[in-house]
C-alpha cells in the first residue's frame, strides 16, 4: 500500500549554505499558522491573512520575547501549495546565522526538521504529482546543463505520467474484456477473441519500446561522460584540457611529467555534461610521486567513458605511445594527432598506429580542430538533439520498471500470439500494470519512497 501523508508540521532551510542576499525558511503541516502566529510580528496574524501573500514583519524568538531576524513572510493556505498542506515561507538575510536561528524558533515552537527531500515527499503522498515528477525535481535540481534541465522540465509537467497512465489504461481495459470472456464462455462473446486484444496491446508495445529506447538515449544527460585525456608525456594533454575547458586550467610546461595529478574539469558539450581529465603523462619513471600520477592514469583509462589518445605528432611515435596503444584493448577511443601548427608534422607516421580509429587532428596552443574533436565525442555518445527532446530522464529505479513492464507486456503477447488462452495472458498483464503503477508511484512501500527521497537536499 502507499503511504498515507504524515500529520505533523515540518520546517527546514530551503536555501543553500553560506553567504548570500536571502536564506528562505518553509514551513509545511497543520500547525504552521497556530506556530507562525506565535513567532512572527507584522501588521497581522500570519492566520489571518490572505493566502498566497506575502507580509513584512519579524521572526520573534518567543521565549526571551527578542527579535531574531527582519522577513517577508509568504502565506500559502492549503490546498494550492507545494506540499497541498498550510505552508509558510519566511524570506530573512542570508548567512550562516539568520536562516539557523529561524528554524531553531520554529523547532522549539512545534514544528520538526525536515528530512530530505520530505516537502516535495509530501507533495507526492497528498496527490498533487505521481512519483515520476517527483523524481523529476530531484533531477531538475541536480541538472548539470540546460538540456539535462529542460528534460527534467517535462518529466515534471507530467507529459511522462500521462503517457504511463495511458497504457496502464490501455492493459486495464483488455484485462476487463478478458476476465468478461471467461465469465460468459457459454454465450460467447464474438469480439472477444486473441486478435481483438493483440489490436489493443500492439500500439502499446510499440510505445513502451520507443520510451525505453529514447530513455537510453537520453541518460547521458542525466548521467553525463567522463573523458580522459591520456598519452606519454609532454604530447599536451594538458593544453588540450585548456582549449576544451576554454580557461586555463591546467599547468602546461615544455618539461616532461608536468601533471602528476588527475585533473578535472566540467564542460557543457551542446547539453551533454562532459568531465574531461587531464592525467599525468604514462611513461616509466623512477620519480615516486610521477609513479602515482601514472597508476591514476592507467586507473582513467579504465574508468573513463572515453579515451582521448593524444601522440605528438610532431615527433615519430616511440616505445612509449606504442606501449599505451598496446593496452587500448577496447572501446570508442579518439586518437587526437596534436601538435599540427608545427613543421615537422606528420600524422602519416601514426597511421598504422591508428588504424581503424577515429583520429582528429590539432594544435592546442592554437585552437585547431576543436570542432572536429566535439563533433567525434557526439557521435561516440550517440547525441542526437532531436530525439533528446522526448526523451524521459530515467534513473535506475525507473529503467528496471519500465524494462519489467516490457517483459511482462511481451510475455502477455506471445500467450496469446501462440493462442495459449487469454486467462494466462491476463496474468503477465497484470504483472505489466503494476510495474507501471509503482513506476509513477502507485501501492508502492515505504522503503521504495525513503529511498527515492533520501536523495533529495534538505528543505525541498
Ligand atoms: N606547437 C605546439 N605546442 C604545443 C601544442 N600543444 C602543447 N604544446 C606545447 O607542448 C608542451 C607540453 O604541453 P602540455 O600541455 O604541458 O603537455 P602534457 O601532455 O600535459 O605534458 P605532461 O603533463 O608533462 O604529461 C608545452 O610547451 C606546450 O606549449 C601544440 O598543439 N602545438
Ligand atoms: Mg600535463
Amino acid at each position: 500500500m502507499t503511504s498515507q501523508a504524515p500529520n505533523d508540521t515540518i520546517a527546514a532551510i530551503g536555501t543553500p549554505p553560506g553567504e548570500g542576499g536571502l536564506c528562505v525558511v518553509r514551513m509545511s503541516g497543520p500547525d504552521s499558522f497556530s506556530i507562525a502566529d506565535r513567532v512572527f510580528s507584522g501588521a497581522g496574524q500570519p492566520s489571518a491573512c490572505r493566502t498566497h501573500t506575502i507580509h513584512h514583519g519579524y521572526v520573534i524568538d518567543p521565549r526571551r520575547r527578542e527579535r531574531v531576524d527582519e522577513v517577508l513572510l509568504s502565506v500559502f493556505k492549503a490546498p494550492r501549495t507545494y506540499t497541498r498542506e498550510d505552508l509558510i515561507e519566511f524570506s530573512g538575510h542570508g548567512g550562516m546565522v539568520p536562516g539557523a536561528m529561524i528554524l531553531d524558533v520554529l523547532i522549539r515552537s512545534g514544528a520538526r526538521l525536515a528530512e530530505p527531500g520530505e516537502f516535495t515527499k509530501r507533495a507526492f503522498l497528498n496527490g498533487r504529482i505521481d512519483l515520476l515528477q517527483a523524481e523529476a525535481v530531484g533531477e531538475l535540481i541536480r541538472a548539470r546543463t540546460d538540456a539535462c534541465a529542460r528534460a527534467a522540465l517535462r518529466q515534471l509537467n507530467g507529459t511522462c505520467s500521462q503517457q504511463i497512465d495511458e497504457f496502464r489504461v490501455n492493459l486495464i481495459q483488455v484485462i476487463a474484456f478478458i476476465e468478461v470472456t471467461l465469465d460468459f464462455t457459454e454465450e460467447g462473446i464474438p469480439d472477444m477473441e486473441p486478435r481483438t486484444f493483440l489490436a489493443q496491446l500492439h500500439p502499446v508495445q510499440e510505445a513502451l519500446d520507443r520510451l525505453i529506447k529514447s530513455s537510453h538515449e537520453t541518460r547521458v544527460l542525466r548521467d553525463g561522460v567522463r573523458i580522459a585525456l591520456l598519452g606519454k608525456p609532454n604530447v599536451g594533454k594538458s593544453s588540450l584540457l585548456n582549449m576544451l575547458a576554454s580557461r586555463d586550467r591546467a599547468i602546461v610546461h615544455p618539461e616532461s611529467g608536468t601533471t602528476r595529478d588527475t585533473i578535472e574539469e566540467s564542460v557543457d558539450i551542446r547539453g551533454v555534461p562532459v568531465t574531461f581529465v587531464d592525467t599525468a603523462g604514462i611513461r616509466m619513471t623512477s620519480d615516486w610521486v610521477e609513479r602515482q600520477g601514472v597508476a591514476r592514469s592507467r586507473k582513467e583509462l579504465d574508468q573513463a567513458d572515453i579515451p582521448l589518445v593524444v601522440f605528438d605528432a610532431s615527433c615519430r611515435p616511440d616505445d612509449d605511445d606504442r606501449n599505451l596503444t598496446g593496452q587500448l584493448s577496447r572501446r570508442d577511443c579518439v586518437f587526437i594527432l596534436n601538435k599540427c601548427d608545427l613543421d615537422t608534422y606528420d600524422p602519416d607516421s601514426y597511421a598504422e598506429m591508428t588504424a581503424g580509429g577515429r583520429c582528429v587532428r590539432t594544435s592546442a596552443t592554437e585552437g585547431t580542430g576543436l570542432d572536429d574533436l566535439l563533433e567525434s565525442i557526439l557521435e561516440i555518445v550517440q547525441y542526437d538533439p532531436a530525439r533528446f527532446e522526448s526523451g524521459l530522464v530515467v534513473n535506475a529505479r525507473q529503467g528496471d520498471l519500465l524494462n519489467q513492464a516490457k517483459a511482462s507486456l511481451d510475455r502477455g503477447i506471445g500467450v496469446l500470439e501462440e493462442g495459449l488462452g487469454a486467462e494466462m495472458a491476463a496474468i503477465d498483464l497484470r504483472d505489466c500494470v503494476r510495474h507501471l503503477g509503482v513506476l509513477v508511484g502507485k501501492e508502492i512501500g515505504d522503503a521504495v519512497l525513503d529511498h527515492v527521497f533520501s536523495r533529495f537536499c534538505i528543505g525541498k
